[in-house]
């Protein structure tokens, strides 16, 4: 895997203390105005496989920063113009506090150590005296840009987790921990929200399809009705698969006539949907709670089962508010 390869890259570099075999790759902001020592970093970030964004002054630095774009800011502290090397450290670090999520090396001719920990105070992540001396640069910046890299593939990796532990699998919606999620959100708005609607969907008999089909062929239905759902989904709705043949819908801002609305569009686009070959309906229960309306999500959840309930006891395929 990436993260894999990372991992030993970062521990080759650390065990044989070796310039890198295989670089990352990647983007450095590099503010400097000395000609003769920005040509010698060009250069080595080349070697090093790293594209380079190169300014003369902080301000222009800061106006081309882009951090989807970054990985690693080196910057010279005495440049000459309005803003200052510091300037650009206290302006980076005020907007990204998080070290390794931008990291930031600075280069700086500081003989006076005082102001050099000066320096670590205001969050840079490490320091090259100059003249450069052109391994330990290398070093430096590999390990920064080494371990920033390393942290924006844990970060995608615990979104991709987060994901996985929210989703249904079956359906593709909204599993029950989302809900959860969702719930605790809303109620904690104590009453501040617009209101919602919600609709309960009950398929109607799918014991029998289950029966009648197997197991597989049950799957298929739940699946297509779960994309029929998230068709039907603006923006800010959530589809949530509630139980085994039981999915809901969270209609934000939407009161109970346009969520009755948009139910019985539901149940007639379901009628026609034909899932798996099978002529196959559902009950639905709508309820809602008004704007400013202080009722926990779960209550409204109770209010659509009953109604749930009372669709089934009626006859099925309908839906009741
Ligand atoms: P009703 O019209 O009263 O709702 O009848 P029903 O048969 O739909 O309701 P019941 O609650 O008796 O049965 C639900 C069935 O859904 C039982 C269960 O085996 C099935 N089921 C639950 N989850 C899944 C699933 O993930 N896949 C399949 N194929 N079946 C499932
Ligand atoms: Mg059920
Ligand atoms: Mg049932
Ligand atoms: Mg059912």
């Amino acid at each position: 895997t990436d993260i894999q390869q990372l991992f030993n890259r970062a521990r080759r570099f650390i065990r044989d203390g070796e310039t890198d075999s295989d670089p990352p790759s990647g983007c450095v902001l590099y503010v400097e105005d000395s000609r003769t020592v920005s040509r010698i970093m060009i250069h080595l970030l080349a070697k090093m496989n790293l594209e380079v964004d190169h300014f003369r002054s902080a301000s222009d630095a800061w106006e081309a920063f882009d951090e989807e774009r970054h990985d690693l800011v080196i910057s010279d502290i005495l440049v000459e113009g309005e803003m200052s090397g510091i300037a650009l450290v206290n302006r980076l670090r005020e907007r990204y506090p998080d070290k390794t999520r931008l990291p930031i090396l600075a280069m700086s001719g500081m003989e006076d150590p005082v102001r050099r920990v000066e320096l670590f105070r205001l969050g840079v992540n490490d320091f090259i005296n100059k003249p450069v001396i052109i391994e330990e640069a290398r070093a430096r910046i590999s390990n920064l840009i080494v371990n920033k890299q390393l942290f924006d593939q844990v970060q995608q990796q615990r979104r991709q987790l987060y994901d996985l532990a929210m989703t249904d699998p079956l359906t593709g919606l909204h599993n029950r921990n989302a809900l959860s999620d969702f719930t605790r959100q809303q109620d904690s708005q104590c009453g501040d929200s617009d209101g919602l609607g919600l609709i309960l969907i009950d398929i109607d008999h799918f014991k029998q399809i289950n029966d009648r089909h197997g197991h597989l062929v049950g799957d298929e239905v739940l699946s297509q009705v779960g994309d029929l759902l998230t068709k039907s989904c603006r923006d800010e709705d959530f589809a949530v698969r509630f139980g085994g043949e039981e999915l809901l819908l969270v209609l934000p801002g939407c009161p109970l006539e346009a969520a009755t609305r948009r139910a019985e569009e539901l149940r007639l686009a379901l009628e026609v949907l034909e899932p798996a070959g099978l002529h196959v309906t559902a009950s639905m229960g709508v309820s809602a709670v008004g704007p400013r309306q202080n009722i926990e999500l779960d209550a409204v959840i109770r209010l659509a089962d009953r109604a749930v309930y009372r669709a089934k006891s009626q006859g099925r395929n309908q839906v009741v508010s």
